[in-house]
C-alpha cells in the first residue's frame, strides 16, 4: 500500500522542469565571479606565532619604487612593499604584536588609528614614545577591544608621509555578531600628489594656500590603484569596508545612486542599518555598508567620486571622476539576501553633568604671515594640555567658524555625535563643515595618559590644528 507521504514525494518530483529552472538562485547560493576582487587585493602578513589569538608581524617600513602611473616609476612610501600596506586582521580580545623597523630615510612611528589601547602604543611622538629613527625598531604590543573598521599610518610628518603611501588597514571581527550579509571587501580610498614623470610632489608645494585648502593629490587611488577592476554578479551582494586614507581629499562616492546599507563606521556595527544612496568619506573615517550589485548581467559602469563641498573653493569647476571600473558578469541575478536591520545595543552616553567644553577650530597667521591653525586659537606647539580624569564624561561642543571644513579625530577613544537622528554609532572622527557646530559626548575609560586630538586634514594639523589631553586616575 502506497502511504501519503510516498505520494506528496512522487507528486513534488513531477513537477515540470521548467518550473524548476526558473526560480533564480538565491545571493546564498551563488560564490562572486572567478578573480572578483583580484585587482584590490591587499597584502597579507605572515604570522610568526603558533597562538590562534596571538597575531605576531615583522612590518617594515621601506621605499619602494611602484607604477603608479603607466610606464612611469614612483618611489612610493610603504609598509612591507605594498600599497596599501598589510591588512592587520583579528577578532576581538586578540594580541598583535608588531615588530616594527624603519628603512625610511626618515623619522616615523605608527598610530593605530580608532584603536582604544593603552597610551603607549598610541604611536606619538614626542608624547608617548620617542620617534622610530631610520635604521631603528619599536614594538607594539596590544590587545584589541573593539570590533570595527580601523587603519594604521605615521604620526611623524603626516601629510607628507601619509601623502606617500604609508596607510594600511586593520579589521578587526567579532564572531558573535550579527550575520551581515555579502563578501567583506576592504577599500582604502586615497590620492597621490604626482609630477609628469610620476615623481612625489614636495609636502610643502603650494606653500600657504596648500596650507589652507590642505593638499588633494593628482590621482585618486582605490587599494593603491588608479582605476582597479571590480567584478560582480547581480543580486550578488558585498559587503564594503571603506577607508578614507588621504592627507585631505573628501570622498562623496556612489553608483548610480544605488542604495547602500550602512551597517556600520568606525567603531563597530551602529545600532540599526541606515540605507543611503551615496557616502561621504571624511579623512580617516570609515563606513561599513552592504552593496548589492544593480546591473544586467554583462555590463561595464563607474563607480565615482564626486567633490565635497568642504569650503572655499572645494567645488568651484570640479566635476565627478570615475575611479572604480565595475564589471557584472554575464551570469543570472540572483536574489538578494536580507539584511539585518537591528544590529547592536548601544546605549546613548548620560551627558547630565558631563563637564563642558568648547574646542574653537581656528585660522590665523603668525608674525611672519604663515597660515597658523589651532584650537582656541593656540598652535599645537603652544597649547597646555586639557586635564581630565577617568570615569569622566565630558561634552565637547567643536565650533568652527573659518571657510573650511576640519574633520576633527580623538585618539584612543569612542564618541557620539549628539543631535542627530542617525541611527546611534560609535565614532573617532567627525567632520565639522565650515561655519557650523558639532557636539560629542566621549567618557574617558581607565587608560591614561597623553591623548591627541586634531583635524585630520593633515596638512591642517601640522599647520598647528591639534591639541592634547592630559587624563589622570
Ligand atoms: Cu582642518
Amino acid at each position: 500500500m502506497l502511504d501519503i507521504r510516498k505520494l506528496l514525494l512522487f507528486s513534488v518530483l513531477l513537477l515540470p522542469t521548467s518550473l524548476w529552472a526558473q526560480a533564480p538562485l538565491s545571493a546564498a547560493q551563488v560564490s562572486q565571479p572567478p578573480e572578483w576582487d583580484k585587482d584590490l587585493a591587499l597584502n597579507i602578513p605572515q604570522d610568526l606565532n603558533p597562538d590562534p589569538h596571538i597575531l605576531e608581524i615583522n612590518l617594515e617600513a621601506v621605499v619602494k619604487e611602484m607604477e603608479i602611473m603607466p610606464g612611469k616609476k614612483t618611489p612610493v612610501w610603504t609598509y612591507n612593499g605594498s600599497l596599501p600596506g598589510p591588512l592587520i586582521k583579528l577578532n576581538v580580545g586578540d594580541r598583535l604584536i608588531v615588530h616594527f623597523t624603519n628603512k625610511l630615510p626618515a623619522p616615523t612611528s605608527i598610530h593605530w588609528h580608532g584603536l582604544r589601547i593603552p597610551n603607549n602604543m598610541d604611536g606619538v611622538p614626542d608624547m608617548t614614545q620617542a620617534m622610530v629613527q631610520p635604521g631603528g625598531q619599536f614594538t607594539y604590543d596590544f590587545v584589541v577591544p573593539d570590533a570595527g573598521t580601523f587603519w594604521y599610518h605615521p604620526h611623524v610628518d603626516s601629510a607628507a608621509q601619509v601623502g606617500y603611501g604609508l596607510y594600511a588597514p586593520l579589521v578587526v571581527e567579532d564572531p558573535a555578531a550579527p550575520k551581515i550579509p555579502g563578501d567583506e571587501l576592504i577599500l582604502m580610498f586615497s590620492d597621490m600628489s604626482l609630477d609628469d614623470k610620476g615623481q612625489l610632489q614636495e609636502p610643502k608645494a603650494g606653500g600657504r594656500f596648500g596650507d589652507l585648502f590642505g593638499r588633494e593629490g593628482t590621482v585618486i587611488l582605490v587599494n593603491g590603484k588608479v582605476m582597479p577592476t571590480l567584478q560582480m554578479r547581480k543580486g550578488k551582494q558585498q559587503r564594503w569596508r571603506v577607508i578614507n586614507a588621504s592627507r585631505t581629499r573628501y570622498f562623496t562616492l556612489r553608483y548610480k545612486r544605488s542604495p547602500l546599507a550602512i551597517v556600520g563606521g568606525d567603531g563597530g556595527l551602529a545600532e540599526r542599518t541606515r540605507t543611503v544612496d551615496e557616502i561621504k568619506l571624511v579623512p580617516a573615517e570609515r563606513y561599513d555598508f552592504v552593496f548589492t550589485p544593480p546591473d544586467a548581467p554583462n555590463t561595464d559602469g563607474k563607480f565615482r567620486w564626486y567633490p565635497t563641498d568642504r569650503g572655499y573653493g572645494s567645488t568651484y569647476n570640479r566635476l565627478a571622476e570615475d575611479i572604480m571600473n565595475i564589471r557584472t558578469v554575464n551570469e543570472p541575478a540572483v536574489t538578494p539576501e536580507p539584511v539585518p536591520q537591528q544590529l547592536r545595543k548601544i546605549v546613548s552616553l548620560d551627558t547630565k553633568g558631563a563637564k563642558e567644553r568648547t574646542l574653537n577650530l581656528t585660522i590665523g597667521y603668525d608674525k611672519d604671515e604663515n597660515v597658523s591653525m589651532g584650537i582656541n586659537g593656540v598652535h599645537y606647539k603652544d597649547a597646555a594640555p586639557f586635564m581630565a580624569k577617568v570615569g569622566q564624561t565630558e561634552v565637547w561642543t567643536l565650533r568652527n567658524d573659518t571657510d573650511f571644513s576640519h574633520p576633527f579625530h580623538m585618539h584612543g577613544f569612542f564618541f557620539q555625535v549628539l543631535g542627530t537622528t542617525d541611527p546611534l554609532l560609535w565614532k573617532d572622527t567627525v567632520d565639522v563643515p565650515q561655519h557650523s557646530v558639532v557636539k560629542i559626548a566621549l567618557k574617558f575609560d581607565d587608560r591614561p595618559g597623553m591623548w591627541m586630538f586634531h583635524c585630520h586634514i593633515l596638512d591642517h594639523a601640522e599647520v598647528g590644528m591639534m591639541g592634547h589631553l592630559h587624563l589622570e586616575r
